[in-house]
């Protein structure tokens, strides 16, 4: 069992090359220790990019990966939050930038350095910390040593971004972790929001402002719409206007939804907590198991007949059924029974998802292709994302479906290495390459899946 079990699956050469190619794309996406998502279209550092990215470089530099982590949560806010976007100062060229989001100016909340976004990402810095402390484990007893001091030091900080999730940001009725912004999912423009979307209005008094983004991607059809920008830079002035005041946006912002991704993957990261607690003797083992359990029961509350889960929009109240990858949020939280699991593997390779007969590859694409919203070319409406097939085959992995998970990452792997590049997303009926080509995240799971460690099975 285990990632690295794919790369003997691998000729070797074709491993050695991929490995290498994914080591220099960090590398070349790295100011000094920080490895940011791609040069040119992001080029800060991004809160669940850098997870990812801290688990692929276990793999290599355990140390490296740390450092990132730590560099990350160098911009964590006063009340526990862990921001979307740590911005370098000699970095230009991102909008919104800095100067857009203003939160040292509003709150103090926000530190004055590194300036920060007023939002934030999925928390799956736990999971990564795990993950780091597991692959220094194998490597020698001097690097297990180091690496339960640095889970001491890490720990209250992830403790305090877990608090904040809880105490600011999970809706009472539902336990669901509530977001404000779409940006805050990381699946930017899904469909899942679409309705959601459809009820902020941008006012007249929405700064002007340039995109950026659109000079990085050959097509602008692969990007969000201007239209969906207005909306995500509308959203930005009202969470500014609330002073990013946690409690007024609840009430206040046009945009508020029950992710049931992103509280999945809270319960996942309060597994991993817990254990990271356990490991490093301190005593927030059952806080962590109790933030766990209640995130893993809204996922469950939400979850359909179909056996999978659809997010709320907390202003209407209305179910947000749109055939996204967010539907295996029951996958992601864990704990599944064994029949519900049977389920999940049998609609996730299925003729609405990675078994649809249109795909290049047998790999879940952002949107069903039998949805109405499917859209392959278009960011987070279509197309496949490498980053959901590590998360899919690493929770299918925990649940102990060893099969399923080593087919998802053999073809993930596959089409990493036949289509070239390493992108940010792909076509899911030609596999051609789209976004940025030398994207970290995407490195960092190809750097995984070939060097990553065998994880071991929690006790049953
Ligand atoms: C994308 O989002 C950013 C905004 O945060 C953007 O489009 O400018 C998303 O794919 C997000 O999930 C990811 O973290 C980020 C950097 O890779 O890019």
């Amino acid at each position: 069992m285990g990632s690295n079990n794919y790369a003997r699956e691998f000729p070797e050469k074709l491993t050695v090359t991929m490995a290498a190619r994914a080591a220099h794309v960090l590398g070349l996406n790295s100011d000094g220790d920080v490895v940011k998502p791609a040069r040119g279209l992001y080029p800060h550092q991004w809160s669940w990019d850098t997870a990812f990215i801290a688990i692929g470089l276990s793999a290599i530099d355990v140390d490296l990966a740390y450092r990132n982590l730590d560099a990350l949560f160098t911009g964590q806010w006063r009340n526990g939050m862990v921001p979307h976007i740590v911005f370098d100062p000699d970095a230009k060229g991102y909008f919104p930038g800095p100067d857009r989001w203003a939160c040292a100016e509003v709150t103090a909340d926000a530190p004055a350095a590194p300036l920060t976004s007023g939002i934030c990402q999925p928390p799956v810095h736990a999971i990564a910390a795990l993950h780091c402390v597991r692959a220094a484990a194998r490597q020698s007893n001097s690097t297990a040593s180091a690496a339960l001091r640095w889970a001491e030091t890490f720990l209250p900080k992830l403790l305090s971004w877990h608090r904040f999730l809880v105490r600011e940001r999970t809706e009472p009725s539902t336990g669901l972790v509530r977001i404000f912004h779409g940006w805050e999912s990381g699946m930017d423009n899904s469909p899942r929001f679409d309705d959601p979307y459809s009820r902020v209005c941008p006012g007249p008094s929405l700064p002007p402002y340039e995109r950026r983004d659109l000079k990085y991607v050959s097509d602008a059809a692969q990007r969000p719409t201007n239209q969906e920008y207005d909306r995500y830079l509308w959203l930005v002035e009202e969470a500014k206007q609330a002073g990013y005041n946690q409690q007024v946006l609840s009430q206040s912002s046009s945009f508020n939804v029950g992710d049931v991704f992103f509280t999945a993957l809270f319960a996942a990261a309060n597994d991993d907590l817990a254990e990271l607690a356990a490991l490093a003797g301190a005593p927030e083992v059952a806080e962590a198991r109790g933030y766990a359990e209640r995130a893993r029961a809204a996922v469950a509350a939400r979850t359909g007949p179909t056996g999978l889960a659809s997010d709320i929009d907390l202003r209407t109240g209305e179910d947000l059924e749109a055939g996204t990858i967010a539907g295996f949020a029951p996958l992601i939280a864990g704990q599944v029974e064994p029949h519900e699991l049977d389920r999940l593997v049998r609609l996730l390779k299925g003729p609405c998802w990675a078994g649809h007969p249109g795909l290049k590859w047998a790999l879940p694409p952002s949107t069903s292709p039998c949805s109405a919203h499917f859209r392959p070319r278009s960011y987070w409406r279509g197309p496949v994302w490498p980053v959901t097939n590590w998360l899919l085959a690493w929770a299918l992995e925990r649940a102990g479906a060893d099969q399923a998970a080593a087919d998802l990452r053999r073809t993930a792997l596959e089409q990493v290495a036949v289509e070239g590049g390493l992108a940010e997303y792909y076509e899911p009926n030609t596999g051609e390459v789209l976004g940025t080509v030398n994207h970290s995240w995407t490195a960092a799971v190809v750097l995984d899946w070939l060097c990553g460690g065998d994880l071991p099975r929690p006790a049953t």
